[in-house]
């Protein structure tokens, strides 16, 4: 028998990508998303006519939805990917932040235990937990036993969602886990995040499309890898005999202007300083100045590493944004 996974924000960066592995490996994928007038299927769409994923409505906010979600797919695994997922927007929205990012997490792990109980199944779980929960950073880099110490609601809110996940693995005996990833990146990522605004904005500056790009603090330091290497992660460290956490990571940090660098490289800028504005807009009330992780745990235990280098990844999505922007560009000569 196929082996049933249960993915909540499936329509996101690393939901679609998760949903693609597990189907290349032969799964059948249930994705959880929620009821809007338009679904934002822009990473998911390839999956709507695939006989072995399903869409599947339910939020985070609902627990009752979430175990009509779980007695529809019948998973043997559940990836808790659904979130408010931008960190400068928690200052914006701290309690909706808070609500689902934290409070979000305790109804699918009572949803699951509940599911348990009815159905006799046993079910693995994934917890989405974040390097923003380091913060400040006490050590550097972080592992699994660095102090914590959010900077914004965002991480605040995830530190709610990694303690609960270890108390019910604790306290019932679940196979609960949290993946403490550092931060990563690919084609898919929101336009709002700082490496897809950076690709973005250099592809339509190649293509005459923009000027510039406007940006808040270039100054800040990122541990960014390439997602579908951390989606192997998730994925590895439910199929583990022992339920644990893991940081995943690359090791290196690299600063918004070493990401503008290797993009601007891309199309052949070296000078690019003329092409970047700067907004304080963009700047956060409390900012994480570096991040750094050490996956010494995750490559010792599950094997797991990262495989696609920053200028790999940087190259990909410039190539992407390139790609895209000309169709738009070309659709709208046309018009
Ligand atoms: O791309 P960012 O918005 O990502 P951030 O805040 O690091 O969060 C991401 O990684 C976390 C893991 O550590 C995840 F938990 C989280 O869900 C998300 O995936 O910002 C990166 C850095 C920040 O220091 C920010 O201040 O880039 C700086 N930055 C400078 N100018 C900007 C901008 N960030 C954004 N989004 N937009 C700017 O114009």
């Amino acid at each position: 028998m196929n082996k049933v996974a249960l993915i909540t924000g499936v329509n996101g960066m690393d939901g679609s990508h998760l949903a693609d592995f597990l189907l290349a490996k032969g799964y059948t994928v249930f994705g959880l998303e929620r009821r809007t007038s338009r679904p934002n299927r822009s990473n998911t769409s390839h999956l709507e006519k695939n006989p072995n994923f399903h869409f599947v409505i339910g939020d985070l906010a609902d627990q009752n939805s979430l175990l009509k979600a779980l007695n529809q797919s019948k998973p043997q695994e559940v990836y808790n990917l659904a979130a408010q997922s931008f960190v400068g927007s928690s200052w914006t929205i701290p309690e909706q932040t808070s609500d689902i990012n934290g409070l979000g997490v305790l109804r699918m792990l009572e949803a699951i235990r509940e599911y348990q109980e009815q159905s006799g199944e046993r079910v693995r779980f994934y917890q989405a937990a974040t390097s923003e929960m380091f913060g400040k950073m006490v050590e550097n880099p972080a592992n699994e036993t660095t102090p914590f110490y959010p900077r914004s609601p965002y991480g605040v809110a995830k530190l709610y969602g990694y303690w609960i996940t270890k108390n019910y693995r604790e306290s019932y005996g679940m196979f609960a886990c949290s993946g403490i990833l550092f931060n990563h990146e690919s084609e898919r990522r929101g336009i709002e995040f700082v490496t897809r605004k950076i690709t973005d904005g250099v592809a339509k500056i190649k293509l005459g499309l923009e000027s510039h790009i406007t940006l808040g603090n270039l100054d800040s330091k990122r541990d960014w890898g390439y997602a579908p290497d951390y989606i192997r992660g998730m994925w590895m460290m439910l199929q583990a005999d022992e339920p644990t956490d893991y940081v995943m990571a690359t090791g290196k940090s690299h600063s918004v202007r070493d990401f503008l660098d290797l993009a601007f490289q891309e199309i052949g800028i070296t000078d690019w300083e003329g092409y970047v504005k700067h907004d304080p807009r963009y700047m956060r009330p409390a900012e994480v100045d570096v991040l750094r992780g050490d996956a010494t745990k995750a490559k010792e235990e599950l094997g797991w590493e990262p495989e696609t280098s920053l200028a790999e990844m940087v190259k990909i999505m410039v190539e992407e944004d390139l790609r895209w922007n000309r169709i738009v560009a070309n659709q709208l000569s046309n018009r």
